[in-house]
């Protein structure tokens, strides 16, 4: 079949968007483009957080709790390896470590990342397509007071507790997008951006070349889903990012980023008193509810969002 909705996705948020659309519209009809730019490279593995949490989350093992990871984890691997004076700062379980054996073998041995993880879905029976953004390296950079940090370096080793001055995308120009992503945001009836942060998830999407052009060329709806419910985000840094970046810290604040790419911007009902600021950027609002941290609540997301825009 082909793939009717396409989501531009990353991190927890753009992961249970996925599961939701997934659920309302069948795995077979999605295709989620993955953010690459916080891929890290950790004891010798390549770790894929973000595409990890959208597999894991398709395939029922996320530790929702967490928010990434598998559940029911054990960490023996990663135990010896602080015996050994290994780095450990960077929490690799033992089920977590078997899939990034697995793809960071297959990395050397020459396959694109998008091939790695055709196989990984196939062999984890998760039928939406996951499709990395670029198979080229991405590497999202963060300007603090104390410099220059990689991501995750920020977000977990410092907690992200330094203040973020400027955010780029190191690489992003000189990649292409991988094979199927520009066919996807062409080919789907609809092309969402999750709930995911504009700043680390989407914005590292957007820069590789070819990415938000196609999105400009599209006729069809361009809808952004707000990662902001009542001014707070579910989860993560965003709001004091996007304070600290110098926009306002609401579902309004986020729209204006997207208003020149995306025709419609969803909002939850605890901010409908936004709707006519947001219809003021010429975007379409539609408030609908977009709260899903649990499993069960998403099938009923996924259908409301269609169904508004069907
Ligand atoms: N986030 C943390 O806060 N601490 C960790 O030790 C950590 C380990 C980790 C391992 C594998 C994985 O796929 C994700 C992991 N994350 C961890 C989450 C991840 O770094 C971030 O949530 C995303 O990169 C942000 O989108």
């Amino acid at each position: 079949m082909t793939a009717r909705l396409a989501v531009l996705c990353g991190g927890l948020g753009g992961s249970r968007f996925v599961d939701a659309l997934a659920r309302a519209a069948g795995p077979e009809a999605v295709t989620a483009i993955g953010n690459v730019g916080d891929d890290v490279e950790i004891l010798g593995l390549h770790v894929s957080p973000d595409l990890d949490t959208v597999l894991y989350t398709l395939a029922g093992l996320l530790d929702e709790e967490r928010g990434w990871g598998v559940r029911d984890e054990t960490y023996n691997a990663l135990g010896a390896a602080e015996r050994l004076g290994g780095e450990t700062w960077f929490t690799l379980g033992d089920r977590d470590i078997g899939l990034h054996l697995v793809r960071t073998e297959r990395l050397r041995n020459g396959e694109a990342l998008s091939a790695v993880f055709a196989a990984l879905t196939e062999a984890a029976g998760v039928r939406v397509r996951l499709l990395p953004v670029s198979d080229d390296p991405v590497r999202t950079v963060l300007s603090t007071p104390g410099g220059d940090l990689d991501f995750q370096t920020w977000f977990v080793r410092r907690r992200h507790q330094d203040h973020v001055l400027a955010v780029r995308y190191v690489g992003a120009e000189a990649a292409g997008p991988a094979p199927g992503v520009l066919e996807a945001i062409a080919g789907a009836e609809v092309v969402f951006l999750a709930p995911s942060n504009p700043f680390v998830s989407i914005g590292p999407i957007l820069a590789v070349a070819g990415v938000a052009e196609e999105l400009r060329k599209r006729s069809g709806p361009v809808v952004a889903v707000s990662p902001l419910v009542g001014g707070r985000a579910v989860r993560g840094p965003l709001t004091e990012m996007m304070v600290s970046l110098g926009h306002d810290s609401s579902a309004v604040g986020v729209a204006s980023l997207y208003e020149e790419i995306a025709s419609t911007f969803v909002l939850d009902p605890a901010d409908s008193a936004l709707a006519a600021s947001v219809e003021a950027l010429g975007l379409r609002a539609l408030v609908l509810p977009i709260v899903m941290v649990d499993p069960e609540r998403r099938q009923e997301v996924g259908r409301a969002v269609l169904e508004a825009l069907a």
